[in-house]
């Protein structure tokens, strides 16, 4: 029986595939739904407002109360900018601020991809809030959803060709990988989207336009991209689905390793899924890597699974498949023959903080912004510190992909103005700072992240603080330990790679991870699962004790972890 006459049934697709599908390119219904006078997006819009760049949330803070009065969920949304390579105007920044306090709850959050994002927008603030980003030039389209996010580069603004051109590199992948349905626009800045007439449902036909990279359905999943150095791996590079790892020669970039297929959600109890490191594919020349990202992205479409989206990410088709098979299939995707990729190793992962030099007569100046929160609470005044810092010194901006944010390009003159107005606004200098604090990152978790099983942002400034008390007994203060904390398994600042990873596992019980390192180019393994907070310190305690004793020369806290602890953990090892 030939083929035609007894066709394979298509295969099942998830629902949000079908919702992106009907989505008229992400358009569904949400002009429509903006226009009611409701708290909240129905059911398959709440998926298609993603690509938009806002999630809707609740504030979880306050169901109980809520439940108890019988009123139903606080809706709130969560907006995110995509700010490629992390660079900011001063302008821009003071949009968000203003934007943060007329329409949001008051805090600006820098995510771990160089972005922005503000919590608590009402749904009736929407078009105000987005309308405003983009007048300031920044948007929020692709921030989320299932497209290329936010591109990453090194966010230092260290005037050598290298640099420049990783923010450039960044900036092309941006564009290219951009969605270019009109969708967005008419909604949010032209404000030409269609609203129905009272009681019509029927819309006209919107304008269609070529996709050329995502096609009708988009990508299966999200997508992730950043750009690295040898010696500068602040983006993580190994946690991407696409990274691009420069090779430098004399000052300058002279070809890419290509790696693909990293990624750290997973979900508890189901071993089907689980974090990968990115592998390294191919190496590119500079005018290759534009075409290599692209079929790297075409293969995913084509390739990803659309059935599961637990399994949907790029690192599950290069896991089952094998790298030579995944090779074998870029290869058709390519307008060059593969090379394999270089041995480059990567060997650091700078902060940025404090003052630097530029290397054009300007300076920067990092400062560290415990996980990224930009707030005014009681008498921590860092959201007014920073607004007039911002505003009395214009300085351009970068996001890092730690969280915090440099003030870039200042003249030497500015130099004890911005010291004078760090020390009145008792903004910590690093050198104030334990390097554990600085190593560190949290996620939102509760109350904005629905997903969150457990604390993270806002238990994680005491849990540095015990840590410290046990490194100083140890003497380990000049010791580099990264450590990440997130509220659920997905893994939102890359916990499965770094030197301790805390896990929210369920209410106030957390996984232990160790073993990563920090440069982020190793999976952790679990230490202990289940622990309840208040005894993660003293888990950790023994094994710091041991690596203090036991430790190698220049032997980092992950690596010893690896060699004297992974063997009698606890727990299986993930992955
Ligand atoms: Fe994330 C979902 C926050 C970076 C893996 N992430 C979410 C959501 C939107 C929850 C949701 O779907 O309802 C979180 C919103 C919480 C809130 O209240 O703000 C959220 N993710 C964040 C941010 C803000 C964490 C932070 O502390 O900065 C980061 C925003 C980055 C940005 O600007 O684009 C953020 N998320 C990441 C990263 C790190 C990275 O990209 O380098 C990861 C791990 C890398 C990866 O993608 O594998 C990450 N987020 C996830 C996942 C797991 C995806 C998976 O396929 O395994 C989810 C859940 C999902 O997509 O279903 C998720
Ligand atoms: Fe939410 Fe989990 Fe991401 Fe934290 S790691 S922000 S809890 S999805």
């Amino acid at each position: 029986m030939s083929i035609e006459q007894n066709p394979s049934p298509p295969p099942k697709r998830s629902a949000v595939e079908l919702i992106k599908e009907n989505s008229q390119q992400i358009r569904g219904g949400i002009a429509e739904e903006l226009a009611r006078d409701t708290e909240r997006f129905n059911d398959q819009d709440k998926q298609l407002i993603k690509f938009h760049g806002f999630y809707q949330q609740d504030n979880r803070d306050a169901r109980k109360d809520r439940h108890r009065e019988g009123a139903g969920k606080a809706f709130q949304f969560m907006v995110r900018c995509k700010i490629p390579g992390g660079k900011v105007t001063a302008e821009q920044y003071l949009t968000i601020d203003r934007l943060a306090g007329a329409h949001a709850n008051g805090t600006i959050r820098i995510t771990s991809r160089q972005g922005f994002q503000l919590h608590g927008v009402l749904k009736g603030d929407l078009k105000q809030t987005i309308g405003a980003i983009n007048q300031s030039l920044l948007t929020t389209l692709g921030a989320c959803g299932d497209v290329n996010r936010n591109v990453m580069a090194p966010p230092a603004p260290v005037a050598t060709p290298v640099y420049r051109q990783l923010q450039e590199h960044a900036d092309v992948i941006a564009r290219h990988f951009a969605p270019r349905t009109t969708a967005y626009h008419e909604i949010w800045v032209d404000g030409t989207a269609m609203t129905p007439t009272p009681g019509a449902d029927a819309r006209g036909s919107p304008e269609l336009v070529d996709e050329p990279i995502y096609g009708k359905l988009y990508l299966p999943r999200k997508f992730k991209v950043a750009f690295a150095l040898p010696d500068d791996n602040s983006t993580d590079l190994f946690a991407q689905d696409l990274g691009f790892l420069a090779d430098v020669k004399d000052g300058a970039i002279v070809g890419y390793n290509v790696h693909a297929g990293g990624g750290m959600g997973m979900t508890h109890g189901n071993a089907n899924t689980f974090p990968h490191i990115a592998q390294a594919v191919c190496y590119v020349t500079p005018d290759q890597f534009l075409a290599a990202g692209e079929g790297v992205i075409k293969l995913f479409r084509d390739h990803g699974n659309r059935a599961d989206r637990k399994r949907a990410r790029l690192k599950y088709v290069l896991h089952d498949w094998g790298i030579d098979r995944f090779r074998d299939v870029l290869q058709t995707y390519l307008p060059f023959p593969i090379v394999p990729p270089k041995d480059i190793p990567v060997t650091g992962f700078p902060l940025h903080l404090g003052w630097h030099e530029q290397g054009d007569g300007n300076y920067y100046y990092g400062i560290s912004i415990e996980n990224g929160r930009i707030k005014d609470e009681g008498d921590f005044r860092l959201r007014t510190a920073m607004r007039k810092l911002v505003e009395k010194t214009r300085p351009s901006i970068r996001l890092t992909p730690m969280q915090d944010i440099l003030l870039c390009d200042l003249p030497k003159s500015a130099k004890p103005l911005i010291n004078r107005l760090l020390t009145v606004y008792g903004i910590a200098k690093p050198d104030r700072l334990s390097l554990v604090q600085t190593h560190s990152m949290a996620c939102p978790a509760i109350p904005t992240c629905g997903l969150a099983l457990s604390e993270a942002e806002r238990v994680m400034p005491a849990l540095i603080d015990q840590l410290e008390v046990e490194i100083r007994r140890l003497g380990l203060g000049q010791e580099k330990i990264s450590i990440r904390m997130t509220g659920c398994p997905n893994g939102c600042v890359r916990p499965y790679q770094s030197d301790i990873g805390i896990v929210g596992r369920s209410g106030d019980k957390y996984t232990l991870f160790v073993g990563g390192n920090l440069v982020g180019s190793r999976l952790s393994f679990v230490l202990k699962d289940l622990v309840p907070i208040d005894q993660i310190v003293s888990t950790l305690a023994p094994v710091l004790d041991d690596f203090k004793r036991d430790r190698q020369p220049d032997e980092g806290f992950g690596d010893y972890c690896q060699r004297a602890v992974r063997g009698s953990a606890s727990a299986p090892a993930v992955s």
